[in-house]
C-alpha cells in the first residue's frame, strides 16, 4: 500500500514535524511505501515564517544561506503536488493540519479532487473544531483525536470499511458519521522516524547559531489551562491525555537520533518541560548529560528552582523559553487562567539570573480588553526580569477551540466565523475593540516596538513611540543586545548584573543621536 503524508506548512516553519515522523514509523512497520509532500520551502519571501518572527524580536536574524536551503515560488505548490501525486500514485493521503494551514490543505485537496483518492485530515485543527473542518466540501474524513492507533487500524482494514475505524469522522449521505474515539496510545511504543526529510531540513537556528537539530517529545499534553492555548482541549477530550515517556524510552529515543541523524542540538517540544515531578526532571537531566548535546525547552517560570536549574545545567541545557504572556497580574489570573503573581515571577527570575542558562521570554499583545497601559505593565515585567536574551512577541490569534476566542466573540470583538490564516499571523490582530482597548494599528506598532521599550532607558520611550521608522533603535538593539552580548556569550556575565537599559547606556553607541529622533 502506498501512503503519501502531506504537510501543508507555513512558509519556512522549518522544524520537521513529529507527527510525520511518528506516522512514517508506523507505516514502515506495516510495510507501506511512504513518501512526503510538504510546503515548508515554498515561499516568496526570505522573511517568511520564522524569519519574519525574528524581525519582531522572537529570534535572531539569519539567512537562507545559513540554513543551506533553497526556496521555491509559492505558485509552484499546486503543480508540484499534482506531479507528486501522479508519479507516486498513493492509495491514501494523510494531511496534518493546524488552523493556519487549513487554506493550503483545501487548495491541495481541491487540486486532486477529480482523482477521488481517500484522505484523512488530522492534527490540531480537527481536534479543536471537527465540525468546522468537515464543513468544507474538500474534506471528507478527519481524525478526531490522536492519530497513532487510528492510522494503524486504517492500514490493517484498508480493504474493508476503513472509514468505520474508531477515531475517524466522515461524511455520508449529507450527514457526519462519528465513530467513537480510540483509547489513548502508549507513547512509549513508537520510535519516530524522520528519514523522509532531506538532511538540510534539520538545520535550525537557535540562540543565534544554525545546527542540525532533532525535535522530540518526552511527554504529551499539558496540565495547565491557559485560555489562549489549544493544548487544554486534549485534556478536556480525555482527562488522561497527559502522559510522560519512561526514562528508558527517552534514552533509547535520543540514542536512536544520535545513531541515525547525528544531531548537534535537541529541541524538546514538551508543552511545559518542568511540569513534572522534580525527581524525574533530575533523572531526565542526568540522561541528557550522558549525550552531551545542547538542548532547548519551553516551560513556565514558576516551576524553576535552584536544584532544578543546577540539574539542567548539568544536563547541558542550552536555552529555556518562558511564556510570561502578560504583565497584568489580575488579567493573567482571571482571564488567561494563569494563577501566578508578579512577585513569584521576580523571585524566580532572581534564581534564574544566577544560573548560567540563557533564556528568552514570550509575551502576547492584543489580548481581548487589553489597553496600552496593560502592555506597558508587560514591558515593566520584562524589564524587571532582566536576564533574558530574547523576547518572542506574538500578536494574540484567537484559535478555534480556545476559551479566549469565545471570550472575544462574546464581547463582540471577533466574528464567530473567524478562521486564522497565515495572513493574520504575519499581518496583525483580527480583533476590533472599542477604545480604550487597543486598536489594530496600535497592536502592530506595539508588537514591533515592544523589545525596544523593554531594552532602552525610559528617557528614550517618547522617541521610540514617535518614530515611524525604528531602524535606528533596531540597529542598536541588534548590535548590542544580540550580537555583542548574546552571541558572544558575554550576556550572562555582564547583562545580568545590570538593569536592561544600562546596557544600552554603557555601550559606546552614539546615544546623543537618539535625541535627534524626537523630531521624526
Ligand atoms: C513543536 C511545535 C511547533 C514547532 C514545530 C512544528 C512542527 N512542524 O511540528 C514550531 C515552533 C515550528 C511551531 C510552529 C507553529 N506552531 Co506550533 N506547536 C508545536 C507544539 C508545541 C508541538 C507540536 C507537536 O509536534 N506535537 C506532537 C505531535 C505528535 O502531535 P500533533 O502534531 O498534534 O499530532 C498528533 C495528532 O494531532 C494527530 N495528527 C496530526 N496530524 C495528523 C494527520 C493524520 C492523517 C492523522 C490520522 C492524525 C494526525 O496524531 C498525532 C499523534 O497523536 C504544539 C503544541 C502541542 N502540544 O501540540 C504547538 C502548536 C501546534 N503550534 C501552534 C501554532 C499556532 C504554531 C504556529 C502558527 C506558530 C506561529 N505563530 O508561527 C506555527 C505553525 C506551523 C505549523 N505548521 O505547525 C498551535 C496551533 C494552533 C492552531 N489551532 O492552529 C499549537 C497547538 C500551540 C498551542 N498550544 O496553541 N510549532
Ligand atoms: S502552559 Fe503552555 S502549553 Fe500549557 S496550557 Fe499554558 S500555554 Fe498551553
Amino acid at each position: 500500500m502506498k501512503v503519501l503524508i502531506v504537510y501543508p506548512n507555513l512558509p519556512m516553519m522549518i522544524t520537521p514535524a513529529t507527527s510525520v515522523a511518528i506516522f512514517t514509523s508506523i507505516l514502515k512497520s506495516k510495510d507501506c511505501t511512504v513518501d512526503i509532500f510538504e510546503t515548508t520551502l515554498y515561499s516568496d519571501h526570505e522573511n517568511a515564517g520564522m524569519l519574519y518572527k525574528s524581525k519582531l524580536g522572537g529570534g535572531r536574524g539569519y539567512s537562507l544561506s545559513d540554513l543551506g536551503m533553497d526556496l521555491q515560488p509559492t505558485n509552484m505548490i499546486v503543480d508540484d503536488f499534482v506531479d507528486k501525486v501522479s508519479t507516486f500514485n498513493p492509495d491514501l493521503l494523510l494531511f496534518s493540519t493546524v488552523e493556519d494551514t487549513l487554506g493550503d490543505t483545501l487548495l491541495l485537496l481541491d487540486s486532486i479532487a477529480h482523482l477521488s483518492i481517500p484522505h484523512i485530515v488530522g492534527g490540531v485543527l480537527p481536534i479543536n473544531d471537527p465540525h468546522f473542518c468537515l464543513s468544507h466540501s474538500q474534506i471528507d474524513t478527519i481524525c478526531r483525536f490522536e492519530g497513532e492507533l487510528v492510522l494503524s487500524t486504517v492500514i490493517d482494514n484498508f480493504e474493508d470499511n476503513w472509514k468505520d475505524t474508531d477515531g475517524l469522522w466522515y461524511k455520508k449521505d449529507g450527514s457526519i458519521v462519528k465513530n467513537d474515539n480510540q483509547p489513548l496510545v502508549n507513547i512509549n511504543d513508537i520510535l519516530p522516524d524522520y528519514s523522509l526529510y532531506n538532511p538540510v531540513r534539520f538545520n535550525r537556528p537557535i540562540g543565534g547559531k544554525v545546527r542540525p537539530t532533532i525535535q522530540f517529545e518526552t511527554y504529551r499534553g499539558c496540565p495547565y489551562s491557559c485560555t489562549f492555548c489549544n493544548s487544554p482541549t486534549t485534556r478536556y477530550l480525555d482527562k488522561n491525555y497527559l502522559r510522560r515517556k519512561t526514562m528508558s524510552q527517552v534514552k533509547q529515543e535520543i540514542q536512536h537520533y544520535v545513531d541515525n541523524f547525528n544531531p548537534e542540538y535537541l529541541f524538546i517540544i514538551d508543552d511545559s518541560f518542568l511540569a513534572r515531578p522534580k525527581k524525574e526532571i533530575i533523572e531526565l537531566c542526568n540522561i541528557l548529560h550522558e549525550f552531551k548535546l545542547p538542548w532547548w525547552c519551553n516551560t513556565r517560570l514558576e516551576n524553576v528552582d535552584k536544584e532544578i536549574l543546577a540539574a539542567m545545567e548539568h544536563g547541558y541545557c542550552d536555552r529555556i523559553q518562558f511564556g510570561i504572556e502578560c504583565g497584568s497580574e489580575d488579567y493573567r489570573r482571571e482571564v488567561l487562567l494563569r494563577n501566578v503573581s508578579n512577585d513569584l515571577y521576580y523571585e524566580k527570575a532572581d534564581i534564574l539570573n544566577n544560573s548560567s542558562i540563557p533564556y528568552g521570554l514570550n509575551v502576547i499583545i492584543g489580548l481581548p480588553d487589553e489597553t496600552r497601559e496593560m502592555v506597558f505593565e508587560t514591558v515593566d515585567l520584562v524589564r524587571s526580569i532582566q536576564g533574558y536574551d530574547g523576547i518572542g512577541v506574538s500578536i494574540f490569534i484567537p484559535y478555534r477551540g480556545t476559551l479566549l476566542r469565545q471570550y472575544a466573540v462574546d464581547k463582540g470583538y471577533l466574528p464567530s466565523t473567524f478562521t486564522s490564516g497565515s495572513g493574520y499571523l504575519l499581518g496583525g490582530s483580527p480583533l476590533v475593540m472599542p477604545k480604550p482597548y487597543l486598536q489594530r494599528d496600535e497592536i502592530n506598532d506595539l508588537s514591533k516596538k515592544f523589545k525596544l521599550y523593554s531594552y532602552f532607558d525610559k528617557m528614550y520611550w517618547d522617541d521610540i513611540t514617535e518614530a515611524i521608522d525604528t531602524s535606528y533603535f533596531d540597529d542598536i538593539y541588534e548590535n548590542n543586545f544580540y550580537t555583542k552580548y548574546a552571541i558572544s556569550g558575554e550576556l550572562h556575565k555582564k547583562r545580568r548584573k545590570q538593569s536592561p537599559w544600562a546596557c544600552a547606556a554603557s555601550d559606546s553607541v552614539d546615544i546623543h543621536n537618539l535625541f535627534a529622533l524626537s523630531s521624526i
